[in-house]
């Protein structure tokens, strides 16, 4: 800005022993500035300068700076033009700056706010995508919780990931381990491979490992009165040892009988989850003073229906599980209800059925196995 004075010679004065504040008015003329002062302060102001003023919107303007007594400045200023604001004025930057600060903690604000609604669209998306597939709200909800304001909540893909992975984690697999002679039990509902899986253990342990085991097939099944000798049919095949009980009794003197073999395979009849009676007889069996520990195996169809999880669980944990052998891999491609069994209930996997073919349809448990078919299932 050009400056230069026009006409008003510096008359500043003080009067002794009164506080005077200063202030510049700004008009077209310094008459009009002057009385723009008078009429704000009255006749007590003291003239200490005038001068025009070149703006930088090329227009001249007289700026006049007068000193007020500081009782009547702070009479008439109350309010608008205190001397912190006067002050102030020197400081608009900051109280700019200040603003934009503010502004700026209001955008970070409103984003956080969008990210948040977009964690809640994302979690959602990826929650529903595994609840259609048959994993438990709670479940994934307990999984989830842990990663409250985590940028993993907005990336779909890494959600994904990370609930895979919770699922490896919480899976559990019980090893194969043949050290010891052991009685294997199979139980299961109606129907859902234990025979054929038997036959499928039997050869194996028979004929495929590094080496040969001694093994024996004990029945119980004897319910189905005249019904083809499945388990029977098998053992001639493989000429593995058989017997069939129908008593506590019987199965007692079976296991005695069979004492030198190094896997007793029991088979027992199937048991819808609302057979009780079937059921407690084979609990008095399981029970019994068995000259070995006696290995509870829950056979479990890939193909559950969700309905029926609970039920067979409660049917058969009694018998204190040792794993659980899944069958029927190949009947399904969907795996998440069976997936959602295993993490509620936590017993270990032992082995996979994937087929009828005697024995060549049998794998180990395996965690990646169970996993890449349910990935494949979620694409
Ligand atoms: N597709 C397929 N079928 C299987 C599998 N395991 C068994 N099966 C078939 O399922 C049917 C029933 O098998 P079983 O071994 O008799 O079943 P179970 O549990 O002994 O049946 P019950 O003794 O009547 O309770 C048979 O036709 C088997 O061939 C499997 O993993 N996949
Ligand atoms: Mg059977």
């Amino acid at each position: 800005m050009d400056e230069k004075n026009i006409g008003f010679n510096s008359t500043f004065v003080y009067e002794k022993g009164s506080t005077m504040m200063n202030e510049t008015f700004v008009a077209e003329t310094p008459k009009d500035a002057y009385n723009e002062a008078v009429l704000k302060y009255g006749t007590s102001i003291k003239l200490i300068s005038a001068k025009q003023v070149k703006y930088e919107d090329g227009q001249l303007r007289c700026e006049v700076a007068i000193a007020v007594p500081e009782d009547v400045f702070m009479e008439k200023s109350l309010g608008e033009n205190t001397p912190t604001q006067i002050l102030a004025h020197k400081t608009e930057e900051e109280v700019l700056l200040e603003e934009l600060g503010e502004l700026k903690k209001q955008l970070a604000l409103m984003k956080e706010d969008m990210l948040s609604t977009t964690n809640d669209s994302t979690l959602e998306k990826v929650k529903t995508l595994f609840m259609g597939k048959g994993i438990a709200k709670k479940w994934l909800d307990d999984v989830l919780s842990t990663l409250m304001g985590n940028g993993i909540l907005s990336d779909a893909k890494l959600l994904v990931s990370y609930i895979l992975e919770e699922i490896d984690e919480s899976l559990e697999i019980q090893e194969e381990s043949l050290d010891e002679p052991k009685i294997m039990m199979l139980v299961g509902p109606t129907g859902v491979g234990k025979t054929t899986t038997i036959a499928k253990l039997a050869a194996r342990y028979a004929y495929m490992m590094e080496r040969p085991y001694k093994v024996a097939f004990l029945n119980l099944d004897s319910y189905k009165v005249g019904a083809f000798d499945q388990l029977g049919h098998y053992a001639d095949i493989m000429q593995i040892e058989h017997i069939t009980v129908d008593s506590v009794e019987a199965f007692m003197r079976g296991l005695q009988a069979l004492q030198e073999y190094d896997i007793i395979l029991v088979d027992t009849a199937g048991m819808s989850p609302y057979d009780t009676q079937k059921f407690v007889k084979t609990v008095e069996f399981v029970q019994s003073d068995a000259p070995r520990k006696i290995e509870v195996n829950l056979l479990l169809s890939a193909t559950v229906k969700y309905e029926d999880m609970d039920d067979i669980y409660n049917n058969f944990s009694f018998l204190n599980l040792n794993s659980i052998i899944i069958s029927k891999f190949d009947e399904t491609k969907h795996l998440g209800t069976l997936l959602n069994f295993m993490l509620l209930y936590k017993v270990p996997m032992s082995y996979f059925s994937v087929g009828q073919e005697v024995p060549d349809d049998l794998l180990l448990a395996s965690k990646e196995y169970l996993l890449e078919r349910f990935i494949g299932d979620l694409e």
